[in-house]
């Protein structure tokens, strides 16, 4: 079991490399991630202002002849999220929100569900550059929350960058082909470096710095269940207003989502499904609390 105090340790780590010295813990001073969030989204505007998506290239381009900048465009979404009491802009072109089509729609990616996904990294290098990094050739999977096996997860950015802006595409592989998928979401993120490599940087990409990711979301799974408890890792966590909190209902310093027992009673949370429907969320035995799930009530024991 993970416990709860490294969740927060495993978000920040890097899409392809570990983030180093995130806390500064070896200088006197720690440092101010609060301040680099503002510094952050001053470079970011200035950059959305100054550049623009040419649709004949498929890519951003400097604003050279009054063509309309990503931040007046109306396909750029800005979405406001707060990690570590830090308030962070991030800012996603959504080029296409893709269909699913002509599989039956399974809708967006949550926070924490994995995606499939090609993608290209570039960094910010001042608001008129920017430079290549790392091109993903083939489409990979990915954790966008952190994983109970500790597998490793993308950098933080990317979970809000995904979820409800891109669906998934539809697997048009032929048989014995390389894997295809059409219709799938595609656009932009742009990241402040605090929900990317943060202080310490990784690899080509120095601390501090902001990021540009051209994704292309070809699927994902819908109601990741980490834990496997019947009940979606979504409703085991708390995200209100772009803050995400790790929910310990029995306190035991093992996140719900990762805990398999929540309310810490003995009985395992799949096996308090009285109704026996596979979903331990709507059942409630307990008069004194009936808006409390069995699941989450410690008075009640009730096996399914
Ligand atoms: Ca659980
Ligand atoms: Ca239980
Ligand atoms: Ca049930
Ligand atoms: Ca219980």
């Amino acid at each position: 079991m993970i416990k709860f105090k490294h969740v927060f340790y495993a978000i920040t780590l890097g899409v392809i490399l570990y983030s180093c010295g995130s806390d500064g813990n070896n200088s006197v001073t720690p440092f101010d991630h609060e301040a680099q969030a503002v510094i952050d989204n001053d470079s970011l505007v200035k950059f959305l202002d100054n550049h623009y998506y040419d649709t004949t290239i498929d890519s951003i381009k400097l604003i050279t002849n009054g063509e309309t900048s990503l931040l007046n465009d109306s396909k750029l979404k800005t979405i406001e999220v707060n990690e570590n009491d830090i308030d962070y802009k991030v800012y996603v072109y959504i080029g296409e929100e893709g269909s699913n089509s002509p599989s039956p729609d399974k809708g967006f990616p949550t926070i924490v569900d994995s995606v499939y996904t090609k993608y290209q990294l570039w960094k910010i290098d001042d608001y008129k550059t920017f430079s290549l990094q790392e091109t993903g050739s083939e489409a990979r999977w990915w954790n966008i929350y952190p994983s109970p096996t500790g597998a490793r997860s993308t950098i933080s950015g990317w979970k809000y960058g995904f979820a409800d802006n891109f669906k998934g595409g539809y697997n048009n592989t032929s048989p014995g082909g390389k894997i295809n998928y059409i219709n799938g979401g595609k656009g932009i993120m742009f990241l402040p470096s605090g929900l990317g490599y943060r202080n310490g940087g990784s690899g080509s990409i120095p601390g501090n710095t902001n990021l540009i990711f051209y994704v292309e979301l070809w699927d994902f799974v819908p109601n990741t269940d980490h834990d496997n408890d019947n009940v979606p890792t979504f409703s085991e966590i708390e995200f209100v207003n772009g803050k995400l909190s790790n929910l310990d209902t029995d306190g035991n310093r093992v996140a719900d989502y990762i805990d398999s027992d929540d309310d810490g009673d003995g009985v395992l949370t799949k096996d308090e499904d009285r109704n026996k429907d596979g979903d331990p969320r709507n059942d409630f035995n307990d008069p004194n609390k009936p808006t409390v799930p069995d699941y989450l009530n410690r008075d009640v024991r009730v096996k399914s």
